[in-house]
């Protein structure tokens, strides 16, 4: 028997390598620019608070980026969250813990709070997706497991990171209701399309394939 515990971390999650974050950073930053000089955007900019819209630069509204892109998966807060020591002590987690795998971004999606890239998790990846994970943040709605697997990208000013995935639930609810959304123009290829209160998606005419490493953070 050993006399120290696991220490539990602030969040387990998929941390993308190092040359495949500055990467997605770049196509961030790219989709941000691009769809800050689209015509169909300038006209919808109602939601982002700002009356002249010339006055809008993406780039700078979205002020804040994690230090490290990656997918949370379940967040602990060092232990204090319920269910975090059973997670971090599920064979699946303790297996996979520094092992690599490879995410599949299938779209990048903006609201007047956040911009993040909808992930789609493979069996193997959802084995170690909460069960409670859509639930925790979005108790009355249903959602197919792993809907809200996503990574932040940048972040409003005043605003957490844990929002990325409220909106993203929001987006597959709106989604979900039959609601198609306004099909506004292409971006990388990829059909851009515009839903109600200034929420927009990209889905990329190609997934994206990223590779990471499962592990915790600790900060
Ligand atoms: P994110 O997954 O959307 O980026 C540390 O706060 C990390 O844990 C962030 O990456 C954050 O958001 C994620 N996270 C997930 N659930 C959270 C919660 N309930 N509270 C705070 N952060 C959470």
């Amino acid at each position: 028997p050993t006399l120290e515990k696991d220490i539990i971390p602030l969040y387990f999650a998929w941390f993308l390598a190092k040359h495949e974050e500055d990467n997605l950073r770049k196509t961030a930053h790219d989709f941000l620019e691009q769809l800050g000089n689209l015509k169909a955007f300038k006209k919808r900019l109602q939601a982002f608070g700002v009356e002249d819209k010339h006055k809008l630069d993406l780039l700078k509204y979205f002020a804040k980026a994690p230090n490290i892109l990656h997918c949370t998966s379940k967040y602990c807060d060092y232990g204090k969250l319920p269910g975090s020591e059973e997670y971090a002590q599920q064979e699946g987690v303790k297996r996979s813990y520094s092992k690599g795998f490879t995410l599949h971004i299938s779209s990048l999606f903006i609201t007047p709070r956040t911009v993040g890239a909808q992930v789609e998790l493979t069996e193997e990846q959802l084995f170690l997706w909460p069960a409670d994970a859509e639930k925790e943040v979005m108790p009355k709605d249903t959602f197919p497991r792993g809907s809200r697997a996503h990574i932040t990208l940048s972040t409003a000013a005043d605003t957490q990171d844990v929002q990325t995935g409220i909106d993203l639930l929001e987006l597959i609810k709106l989604q979900q209701t039959g609601k198609e959304g306004e099909n506004v123009g292409e971006i990388f290829g990829g059909k851009l399309s515009y839903y109600d209160n200034g929420i927009w998606m990209l889905v990329l005419p190609r997934k994206k394939e990223v590779k990471t490493i499962f592990s915790g953070y600790y900060g």
